[in-house]
C-alpha cells in the first residue's frame, strides 16, 4: 500500500517512512509537490493547520495523502512556539536560529516543562478523512545535546530514556514521540478499514 505526504520537511519525511516500514505502508513525497505554491498555515492550531495542508495537497495526489502539523508548547512561555514553532524566530528560520531563540527566552526559568504535539490529518483526494494526535512530554535543557533528529530535538529532554531527542536514535525517538503516536493511530486506522486500504491503491 501506498501513501503520499505532503511535506517539505526532511526530518519528518524521515521518521514517517521509517514508521510506515513498520506497517508494511510505503510513504511516498506527493508527486510535484515542489512546483506546488506552498499551502498558507493560516490556521491557530495545529488540527485547522494539518487539515488545510491535506485538503490543499491533497487535490493534486493521486490517491490518499497526509500532512502533518506539529511543534512545540512551552508551559512558561504560554504555549509559544506552537503553531508558529517553524518559523519561531521569523520568516524562513533556521532550526538552529529558532533554537538560540528558544534557549534565551527559556534563560534563568525554572519551569522546564514542554510538550511536542503532532497532528496528521488524512485525506481522500482533498476530502478530509480524519486527523490523528500524538502528544510526548519533556522539558527544556538549558543546552543543546546530540545531534540526531531535527528542528528543537537537541534541547527537548525526554526523561524516561535520561537523554534529549537529539542524542536518541530515530527508532527510540519513533517509539515514544508525537509523530510516532499520531502515524500508529493513523496506520492502525488504515489496517482496520479495508475499504481505505482499497482507495490507497
Ligand atoms: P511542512 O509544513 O512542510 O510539513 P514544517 O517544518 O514547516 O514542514 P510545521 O509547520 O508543522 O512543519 O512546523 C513544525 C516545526 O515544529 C518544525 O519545523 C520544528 O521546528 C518543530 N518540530 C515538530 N516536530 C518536531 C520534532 O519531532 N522534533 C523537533 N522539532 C519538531
Amino acid at each position: 500500500m501506498t501513501l503520499y505526504c505532503a511535506t517539505s520537511n526532511a526530518g519528518k519525511l524521515r521518521e514517517f517512512r521509517l514508521a510506515g516500514q513498520r506497517f508494511g505502508i510505503d510513504v511516498m513525497e506527493m508527486p510535484g509537490l515542489q512546483e506546488i505554491p506552498p499551502c498558507d498555515e493560516t490556521g491557530r492550531t495545529f488540527k485547522a493547520n494539518a487539515i488545510l495542508k491535506a485538503t490543499y495537497y491533497g487535490q493534486q495526489a493521486p490517491g490518499l495523502l497526509f500532512a502533518d502539523d506539529s511543534g512545540l508548547e512551552v508551559d512558561t512561555l504560554g504555549g509559544a512556539p506552537g503553531v508558529v514553532s517553524a518559523r519561531y524566530a521569523g520568516p524562513g528560520a533556521s532550526d538552529a536560529q529558532n533554537n538560540a531563540l528558544l534557549l534565551g527566552n527559556m534563560r534563568g526559568r525554572e519551569n522546564r516543562r514542554a510538550r511536542f504535539v503532532c497532528v496528521i490529518a488524512l485525506a481522500n483526494r482533498g476530502e478530509m478523512i480524519r486527523t490523528f494526535r500524538g502528544i510526548v512530554e519533556g522539558e527544556i535543557l538549558d543546552e543543546a545535546r546530540g545531534a540526531e533528529g531535527f528542528g528543537y530535538d537537541p534541547l527537548f529532554y525526554y526523561a524516561p530514556y535520561q537523554k534529549s531527542f537529539g542524542e536518541a536514535s530515530v527508532e527510540e525517538k519513533m517509539a515514544v514521540s508525537h509523530r510516532g503516536r499520531a502515524l500508529t493511530a493513523m496506520f492502525r486506522y488504515l489496517s482496520d478499514s479495508p475499504q481505505r486500504h482499497k482507495a490507497a491503491k
